[in-house]
């Protein structure tokens, strides 16, 4: 880890950035996964107004408004650009439709010849109104806090195009990465491309620093894993690094187990952010001493508020304070938090330094 230790090497002034860097700050950054959402009053009203899903995400004053409004109630360290991970094959003219309750339903690709429904063609056309809404909100920030640009993982996004929509079992996905490699490997190819292609526009708008969400990392075995999860995200930051070495590159390969350190080793992220499951005392000393390390409360302890969470909220800031962190929670704001217990949550990480 190359805690920086020159003092001629001075502190990027936005914390978020300065713990990706390898700064340990008294009061570590935080933000939360899913900071926008359906939890806030104010983003029921928005998403009304904006009728479907997806018209909020293509619709950039919206999509901006509702990208800053838990900063206003909060002050986390960074916003998230809202929009979600399946633009990308929105992008690549797959059917796409938010069905209310239900989650994202796609028209599913089950086998290599579908992959012809797919084209890169349109795809930067189809996704300027992201690129759009990453301008505007960098420009109406506070000057401390960072702007995170996303995208899935080509694994994870590959689950819900070949699925059609979320899954226990995921096996039509793994159906086909079983049953015709070599096709299958077309698709993460195009998805490796674009990807890069997608995060480079968000970083050209003003992204900061880019997460890769792989959330159904956790459900392949080792190999495949290695395969799916290690290779193409290891390419994927290569490819970025060699036009922006400068921006932060966070992974997030939920339910990775015991995979995690080589996937935070062999990769070259910036950082890792750690699932529910991970141990912080376990991250501190087999992760943290190599890369900076974001998570990890549980989302349900946000929900319970109170002493559980604030118990369980210092324990992860002795542990992890002590080094490069962001604090964050281990996977998405459930939609049944109260707003009230992230005010409680936000006052209690901001009050650390004089408690800790
Ligand atoms: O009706 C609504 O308002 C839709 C709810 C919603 C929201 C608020 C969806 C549908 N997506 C989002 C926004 C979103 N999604 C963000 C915005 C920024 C923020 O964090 O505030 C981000 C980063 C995502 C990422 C995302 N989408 C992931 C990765 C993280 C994770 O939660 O594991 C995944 C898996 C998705 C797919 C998706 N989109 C929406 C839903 C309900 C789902 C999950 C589907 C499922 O598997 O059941």
């Amino acid at each position: 880890m190359s805690q920086p230790t020159d003092q001629t090497v001075s502190l990027p002034e936005k914390p978020y950035l300065a713990a990706l860097a390898g700064h340990t700050l008294e009061r570590p950054p935080f933000w939360l996964m899913r900071q926008a959402g359906r939890y806030l009053p104010e983003y029921r009203d928005v998403r009304r107004r904006a009728g479907s899903f997806i018209d909020l995400c293509l619709t950039p004053t919206l999509a901006c408004e509702v990208t800053l409004q838990p900063l206003r109630r909060y002050g986390m360290d960074a916003a998230i650009l809202f929009s979600d991970i399946l633009m990308v094959p929105y992008g690549l003219g797959q059917r796409l439709d938010y069905v209310e309750g239900e989650g994202p339903q796609l028209e599913p690709i089950t086998d290599a010849h579908q992959l012809e429904r797919l084209s890169i063609d349109h795809f930067h056309d189809r996704l300027t109104p992201v690129y759009e809404t990453v301008r505007q909100v960098i420009q109406a920030l506070p000057d401390r806090t960072a702007l995170i640009g996303f995208a899935g993982s080509p694994w994870t996004v590959a689950c819900y195009m070949v699925q059609g929509a979320g899954s226990k079992e995921w096996d039509k996905v793994k159906g086909f990465a079983y049953r015709d490699p070599a096709g299958f490997a077309a698709l993460m190819t195009l998805l490796e491309t674009v990807t890069v292609a997608y995060l480079a526009a968000q970083i050209d708008a003003g992204a900061e620093a880019v997460q890769l969400f792989d959330s159904w990392a956790g459900i392949l075995p080792p190999k495949p894993f290695r395969r799916l999860v290690i290779e193409p995200t290891r390419r994927i930051v290569q490819a970025l690094k060699q036009h922006y070495p400068q921006i932060p590159v966070i992974g997030f390969p939920r339910g990775a187990g015991m995979l995690l350190e080589a996937y935070t080793l062999e990769t070259g992220v910036d950082a890792v952010a750690l699932d529910t499951t991970v141990p912080p005392d376990w991250a501190a000393r087999h992760l943290q001493c190599h890369r900076p390390v974001q998570g990890n409360l549980d989302p349900i302890l946000l929900v319970a508020g109170g002493e559980a969470m604030a118990t369980e909220l210092d324990d992860i800031l002795r542990t992890l304070s002590r080094g490069p962190f962001v604090f964050n929670l281990g996977h998405g704001v459930a939609q049944v938090t109260p707003p009230e217990h992230v005010e409680q949550l936000a006052a209690l990480i901001r009050s650390w330094p004089e408690r800790r």
